[in-house]
């Protein structure tokens, strides 16, 4: 047996949810970091807000790409410019577009990555991925740093829940039948990467936003 402990290439979750066990390895996931970093100096983390209540979300954010995504008092959407700088988003991490290229079985490149920045106590409450016009492309979403309970359900937020744990280079895809399922982080497991000096997260989703013109 030539690779006894090899991850399996991929494995279906539920119907158009394809999950990619470590499908970056350590020097590609430091790659991306050092691309995230480069992001994050051109355009710094924000802290979004809730719709209408303001409440922060712990999740701090940034995003590359034409379009970012954002929220604020007004509400969820995408823009193209930094919502506390007014500079145009730097371009989409290249290693996270090889990703898109590999992954998402989408002739276009995508219009947005979201790139999340978890602090170990941060988490992402159950919602859909639906401020996008088209629903035809999937979601391409990468993991950094630790560890963290990844829990999804189906089209109706009632429907049971089942959860997978993201490590740090998984990749997990979103299409078809699974576009807008409910999904959402329940906790992090503190100290389960070295990639990130500090601990914490990052994850990166990519998305197709516009309907093809
Ligand atoms: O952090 C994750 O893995 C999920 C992020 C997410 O669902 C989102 O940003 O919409
Ligand atoms: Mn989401």
């Amino acid at each position: 047996m030539s690779h006894p402990t090899s991850l399996p290439a991929s494995l279906t979750l539920a119907p158009g949810l394809v999950y990619h066990p470590g499908y970056l390895g350590r020097t590609a996931q430091e790659a991306l970091l050092d691309e995230v970093r480069a992001v994050t100096r051109q355009a710094p983390l924000f802290t979004p807000r809730m719709p209408r209540t303001g409440k922060p979300f712990s999740v701090r954010m940034t995003n590359g790409g034409p379009l970012g995504w954002v929220s604020d008092v007004q509400g969820y959407r995408y823009q193209a410019d930094h919502p506390d700088t007014a500079e145009p988003w730097p371009a989409i991490p290249p290693v996270a577009l090889e990703a898109w290229n590999a992954l998402s079985g989408y002739a276009l490149p995508p219009d947005a990555c979201l790139i999340n920045f978890y602090e170990p106590s941060a988490r992402m409450g159950l919602h859909q991925d639906k401020d996008e016009e088209e629903f035809d492309a999937p979601v391409v979403s990468l993991s950094l740093g630790d560890t963290a309970l990844f829990r999804y359900g189906g089209l109706d937020r009632r429907d049971p829940t089942r959860s997978v744990r993201l490590r740090s280079g998984d990749a997990i895809v979103f299409g078809g039948p699974a576009r807008l399922i409910h999904h959402g982080i329940d906790r992090l497991m503190a100290g389960s990467s070295d990639l990130l000096p500090q601990g914490g997260r990052l994850n990166l989703t990519l998305r197709k936003v516009k309907k093809p013109v």
